[in-house]
């Protein structure tokens, strides 16, 4: 409840870092909620999830995804046909609409962590940057658990916290 609060300020802080210009106000509104990922041993392919919401008032383009705990990170795309779960990256970059969001959840859009450098373990954060449309790069933590965070709690948390 207070894990993505912490990930939506840090996404404010690294999106207001450069000098105020009308490029900013673009991304102002994103935040990124529920953002986590699984355990996983070094050298394999983690996976991440998250749900990225544009409160602001234009489309807002996820273009990829960096992070210094694994070799390449990729956006993929689950998808079930006969009966067979595939995946296919996502070159084109994820547009989440204004005063929309796009969860990023298993057999879904997901991140794919190519080739982890180190082990993941429960409770450990996992630091990626998020590059958007106009160069914008933002900072989150995908937290390592075993199930995904409670959506409700997690919305409710950051839409309310003055109660
Ligand atoms: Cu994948």
């Amino acid at each position: 409840m207070i894990r993505p609060l912490a990930i939506a300020f840090a996404l404010t802080a690294a999106l207001s870092a450069p000098a105020a210009q009308a490029a900013d106000a673009k991304l102002a509104g994103v935040t990124v909620r529920q953002a986590w990922s699984r355990p996983a041993q070094a050298g394999m392919n983690g996976v991440g999830f998250m749900t990225l919401v544009n409160g602001g008032k234009t489309p807002v383009t996820l273009k990829g995804v960096e992070s210094p705990a694994a070799g390449v990170v990729e956006i993929h795309q689950s998808s079930m046909a006969g009966g067979v779960m595939s995946m296919r990256r996502v070159d084109d970059g994820v547009v989440v609409p204004p005063g929309g969001e796009v969860a990023f959840a298993p057999g879904g859009l997901h991140l794919m962590l190519l080739n982890l450098k180190a082990a993941q373990t429960v409770g450990q954060k996992v630091p990626m940057t998020l590059i958007f449309d106009n160069g914008r790069r933002a900072a989150v933590a995908l937290e390592v658990r075993l199930a995904p965070p409670q959506a409700a709690q997690a919305s409710s948390a950051a839409g309310h916290r003055h109660h």
